[in-house]
């Protein structure tokens, strides 16, 4: 295959709602406003998923302003073109600044549409291998400790290859103990979201008493320097999840020596050519990388998964079943997790599901359809 025309793309918003309140350092989040992208071009769909929250909390981004930015800046630069790598697309906006999960949720449709127009998986056209992918789960602060230790019981028991706490100043040490001395072996992780400062550094280092994979990102969303000053100060590698935004950054970073490790979430970045750039550099410099969740829909869960099959993603990611987070999935099947703690990475062309037409009805509010 040589070409693809994108001739349509649809926006399908979407509500969902989680099983429970996810709260993390930000505040709860319960109500998911999903925007899905379709793209049609030369008898093949393509599908992409919106990970911006409700609310501007994780970054600037919601999911109001990425869809005033697809409808005015972004798609009219992208609708009736002819793609013959899917590489373009990205370099197509090259002068739409930032909106990087707008791009993204796009750019990846427009993957996907390659992929299966090519015969092809979405991991295998982004030149993953792995055919299972380890998968972490990441649970919100609860009421109490009793109930977060009832939680990770569950998912342990489940199978789960790591557990991954939200922290906030005052449900960090004591909490983190409390688990670890029920939990001595389990693989753990603690993300804190930007709730704390360089003030808390000698606070922040009694977390090295547990044996933590990491603590993800401790200090501001935007800061890269003073997690340099932090990371000499603790024994627990830093991962930088919100500041990390393109290879560029992720290489300021390691040489300042602000992080040890690196999540990849491809809104973040902008999609799947800023995400593969991320993947090359992190790989040649020796960073462990893993993939990052936004509480994404089956639509995004597959694509993480996919990028999750690529060698450079060593430790477990945030692509747990769709059981974590939905009663009932968009997907069909189900995205499963297997009791040695994997996902299976789909070998089917594109993303490797399909989607429940039933189900996509029954969340869906309103569809904006886009031609050229
Ligand atoms: O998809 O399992 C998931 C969520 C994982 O904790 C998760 N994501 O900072 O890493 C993170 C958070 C961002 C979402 S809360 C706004
Ligand atoms: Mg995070």
């Amino acid at each position: 295959m040589t070409s693809l025309t994108l001739e349509r793309i649809d926006l399908l918003h979407v509500s969902m709602q989680l099983l429970e309140p996810f709260v993390t350092s930000f505040g709860p989040q319960q109500q998911r406003d999903i925007v899905l992208i379709r793209v049609f071009a030369d008898g093949v769909e393509g599908w992409g998923e919106l990970v911006a929250a409700r609310e501007p909390i994780y970054s600037e981004e919601t999911a109001i302003t990425a869809t005033a930015m697809l409808r005015h800046h972004l798609l009219g630069k992208v609708l009736g073109r002819t793609v013959d790598d899917p590489r373009q697309v990205d370099r197509w906006w090259a002068g739409a600044r930032g909106n990087p999960m707008a791009k993204a949720a796009v750019e990846m449709a427009v993957w996907d549409a390659w992929a299966r127009a090519s015969g092809q998986s979405l991991a295998h056209l982004l030149g993953g291998s792995a055919t299972r992918a380890p998968a972490g789960v990441s649970i919100g602060i609860q009421d109490d400790t009793a109930a977060l230790l009832d939680r990770i019981t569950g998912f342990v028991e489940q199978g789960y290859a790591r557990i991954k706490l939200k922290i906030a100043p005052g449900r960090d040490v004591a909490m983190v103990a409390a688990v670890r001395e029920q939990f001595p072996d389990i693989p753990l992780t603690v993300d804190a979201n930007s709730a704390y400062t360089l003030a808390d550094a000698d606070h922040l280092a009694q977390l090295d008493a547990f044996d933590l994979m990491m603590i993800e990102q401790p200090l501001a969303h935007d800061d890269i320097i003073d997690h340099a000053t932090l990371a000499p100060r603790l024994q627990t590698p830093i991962c930088l999840d919100e500041s990390i935004r393109s290879a560029g950054d992720a290489r300021r970073a390691h040489q300042l020596g602000a992080c040890r490790i690196i999540n990849c979430k491809p809104g973040r970045l902008g999609g799947y050519a800023a995400s593969l750039a991320l993947h090359d550099w992190c790989t040649a410099a020796g960073i462990p990388l893993w993939v990052g969740g936004m509480l994404e829909s089956g639509v995004g869960r597959l694509h993480n998964i996919a990028l999750a099959s690529l060698p450079g993603y060593t430790l477990p990611g945030d692509i747990s079943a769709s059981d974590r987070y939905w009663a009932a999935d968009i997907i069909d099947p189900p995205v499963r997790l297997a009791p040695d703690g994997t996902v299976a990475v789909p070998a089917a062309p594109g993303i490797g599901h399909a989607i429940d037409p039933q189900r996509l009805q029954s969340v869906l509010e309103h569809t904006e359809t886009f031609v050229p």
